[in-house]
């Protein structure tokens, strides 16, 4: 078998299920073996950063490998900002990067798109992927894509690999095919233990379900384990989305002050806080980090469970889990937990629109036509996002970079083929709102709601003042149609409603709803994580 086609194959039988990417003459060899084998679908993007969120958001959205396919150099550097932002949000993203020819690089020229060495790009990604293999002999090469790709699926962060062009036809076996570690039960079911009996002897016990949940695909699990602690549940605010279709006793998405009371009550009273994959970041808890005992917690994460002052390293997060469904028993007294409110029925008048009003008439048509998965960017939409229905959510909510809202969206559609709702502000479509001119080739309707501001408002919430925070009237929904979609510009709840309406009926094309907002309208979110950092950084 030809290189090229055992990669693919080996990223197949690990449920990858497409490919995103923009060729180069270095990874010529290689797509064209990838359309030729039929092996998966290839769905080329505009621009290497798009390629990368998209294919982020496929790996979370399924809970399985994302791939994304680039040239060496000009195609693979340009990606360097979504790779980390998967790193750091335990996405399992596959970058499969071309390169030149061993013959080549010895020829002691200067190759294009070659920076200091042959192998700063090798270098460069060893900092954010957590491995890296370079396919260039044919009899290592089936073990190495094997160990890359396991790699990818134990730890749930992105994998580098390198393919020479001139080595995408050689004849190698087949890969190995994937051979999960075998958990070590024992320590598992003591480890268990020793939780049971932590979230038993706890006055408030409280379980915080991150990210990791989703990644693992331990959501369903999750749920029969919370519903027979009968303990409540959060989401870390990067979790958030996780168990909209499970049925936990899930009382919200734990913000610090940013959010609402009963969920920080829940977190902060707790003597007792399980927390199940929360990836500890300054997004999850820095509102309030200090209000929580960290030496009251225990806290499951990579590959390994945190007692305060012991730890038991080897207890995957799936292990623990059903160690602990084989012993759980209802905690304390069965409370009814309080199920989170939302924002609904929204008035449809002349008035103008406020972020909040985008949450409510959004959570009116979920009502009405059905939940849709949700792509955000970064940005006051994010924030919004908060005041909607829990539903499947793909967004940076630690790393925090702008540009993947758009392209996230067609990474969930060209994965799933569900329809997604785009959430994105004015400054962020401007990094990667043109990616959208890719849905009509593909038969893709994503609906996007553009919160136009004219305004990098997040950055004026934290600094008031400067002139460089305004945008320029950019005038989006005029671009629509030329892009192979629907574009209106609303100012009012009542266009608003009208819009949204036109969008959900009409499922041939995209639909961008450009929402015009005045600047200093922020949604109840930001406005309390603002307020909160102010009082945070007035009281040191
Ligand atoms: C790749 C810094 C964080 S939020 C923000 C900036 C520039 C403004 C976002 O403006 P937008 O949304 O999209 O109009 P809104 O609601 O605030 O008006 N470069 C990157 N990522 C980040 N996070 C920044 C800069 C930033
Ligand atoms: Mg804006």
């Amino acid at each position: 078998m030809q290189l090229a086609e055992a990669l693919f194959t080996a990223l197949k039988d690990r449920g990858a299920t497409e490919v995103f990417g923009i060729p180069g003459d270095f990874a010529l060899p290689y797509f064209k073996i990838l359309e030729d084998s039929k092996i998966l679908p290839l769905y080329t993007m505009s621009h290497e950063p798009g390629v990368g969120f998209a294919a982020d958001a496929a790996g979370r959205f399924n809970s399985r490998l994302g791939v994304a396919a680039v040239t060496y150099g000009a195609g693979a550097l340009n990606m360097i900002n979504p790779v980390a932002q998967a790193y750091v949000e335990k996405s399992p993203l596959v970058v499969i990067s071309g390169a030149p020819g061993k013959l080549e690089s010895q020829r002691g020229l200067g190759l294009h798109h070659q920076v200091k060495r042959i192998d700063s790009q090798y270098k460069i990604f060893e900092e954010i992927t957590c491995a890296q293999v370079v396919l260039d002999d044919a009899k290592t090469a089936p073990q190495l894509i094997a160990q890359a790709l396991d790699t990818c699926l134990e730890q749930s962060r992105p994998v580098y690999i390198e393919v020479p062009r001139d080595m995408v036809a050689e004849d190698v076996d087949l890969v190995p095919s994937y051979q999960p570690d075998k958990p070590d039960m024992e320590a598992a079911r003591a480890c268990a233990e020793e939780v049971l009996e932590h979230l038993k002897a706890a006055k408030q016990p409280c379980i915080m379900a991150g990210v990791e949940i989703r990644r693992f695909g331990l959501e369903k699990k999750l749920a029969e384990l919370t519903s027979m602690l009968g303990v409540p549940v959060v989401t870390s605010f990067m979790a958030r989305g996780i168990l909209a279709d499970a049925d936990a006793p899930l009382i919200g998405t734990y913000l610090g002050l940013a959010g609402t009371e009963d969920v920080r009550k829940a977190v902060e009273r707790s003597d007792g806080l399980l927390m199940l994959g929360v990836i500890l970041s300054d997004t999850n808890f820095g509102v309030s980090k200090r209000e929580i005992d960290m030496r009251a917690c225990v806290h499951a994460f990579d590959r390994a469970v945190n007692f305060a002052h012991h730890s038991y390293p080897s207890v995957t997060l799936a292990a623990l889990i059903d160690a602990l469904i084989e012993i759980a028993k209802p905690i304390g007294e069965a409370k009814k937990h309080p199920a989170p409110v939302y924002p609904k029925n929204l008035k449809a008048s002349d008035s103008p629109i406020v972020p909040t009003d985008i949450a409510c008439a959004v959570n009116d048509m979920f009502a009405k036509y059905g939940k849709m998965p949700i792509a955000s960017d970064m940005g006051d939409c994010l924030f919004t996002a908060m005041d909607i229905e829990n539903t499947a959510l793909i967004a940076p909510g630690y790393y925090a970079s702008m540009g993947p809202g758009v392209p996230a969206g067609l990474g969930i559609q060209g994965n799933s083929g569900k329809r997604p709702l785009i959430m994105v502000g004015d400054g962020a479509f401007q990094m990667t709102g043109w990616e959208l001119g890719n849905c009509r080739q593909y038969g893709w309707n994503p609906i996007v709601l553009l919160f136009n501001n004219k305004s990098w408002e997040m950055l004026r919430t934290f600094q008031p003042g400067p002139d460089y925070h305004n945008l320029d009237d950019w005038q989006f929904a005029n671009m629509a149609a030329p892009m192979g979609g629907a574009g209106v510009r609303v100012t009012t709840t009542q266009e608003l409603v009208t819009a949204l309406e036109e969008a959900f009926q009409d499922t041939s094309r995209f639909h961008l709803i450009e929402i015009m907002l005045e600047r200093g309208q922020i949604s109840n979110t930001l406005n309390r994580f603002v307020n909160a950092v102010k009082r945070i950084s007035a009281s040191k």
